[in-house]
């Protein structure tokens, strides 16, 4: 676990080479951590964002980071939490996709928010059981490359449940 790192606080602070918002299929703004982000970035990222025309669930497109320290965003999708199986494969893909495309633009720092958890209403606990597993998978299969992540959580109790798991993976 030495390339997963856990931070509590705000993800827009962040200096990495890119910070993941979890953003809807529209990618033209809310709230929660996509207000934070296209607060603190300006009025340009709309504007990029405008030209991707949305995001399907569980995929993920990246833009600049505009006024924010991270150099770019990863916007993805994460699933209205129903309760199905679906859900998991679902938030599973945010990280895997965000993890991919992050990759193929030679990025080596990622930040990621607790994707799903908020508004969309996934049940905490689960989602970072599916966060840690997915993330933990990715950089054992990507071992020849480089990557740090960092799992930002918003609240105590998030950062709680992240601390939880590492130690499974200890
Ligand atoms: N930094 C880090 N994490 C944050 C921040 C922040 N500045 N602000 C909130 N969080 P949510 P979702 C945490 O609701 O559930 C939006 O309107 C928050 O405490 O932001 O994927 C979009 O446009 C929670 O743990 O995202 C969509 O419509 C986590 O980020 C919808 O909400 C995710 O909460 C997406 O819902």
């Amino acid at each position: 676990m030495e390339n997963i790192k856990i931070v509590q606080g705000d993800i827009t602070k962040l200096t990495v080479d890119a910070i993941v918002n979890a953003a809807n299929k529209t990618l033209l703004g809310g709230l929660g951590v996509d207000g934070a982000i296209h607060q603190a970035a300006g009025p340009e990222l709309l504007a990029e964002c405008r030209q991707l025309h949305g995001c399907e669930t569980g995929q993920a497109k990246i833009t600049k980071g505009y006024k924010l320290p991270a150099k770019f965003v990863i916007h993805t999708v994460g699933p209205i939490y129903s309760g199905s199986a679906e859900d998991n494969k679902l938030l599973k893909s945010c990280y895997v996709n965000s993890l991919n495309l992050a990759k193929s633009h030679g990025l080596h720092s990622i930040a990621f928010p607790a994707i799903s958890t908020g508004a969309y209403g996934f049940p905490a606990a689960a989602a970072a059981h599916i966060a840690f597993t997915a993330v933990q998978n990715w950089l054992t299969e990507h071992s020849d490359y480089q990557m740090k992540v960092i799992m930002c959580a918003f609240d105590a109790k998030t950062a709680e449940l992240y601390r939880t798991e590492v130690k499974k993976y200890a």
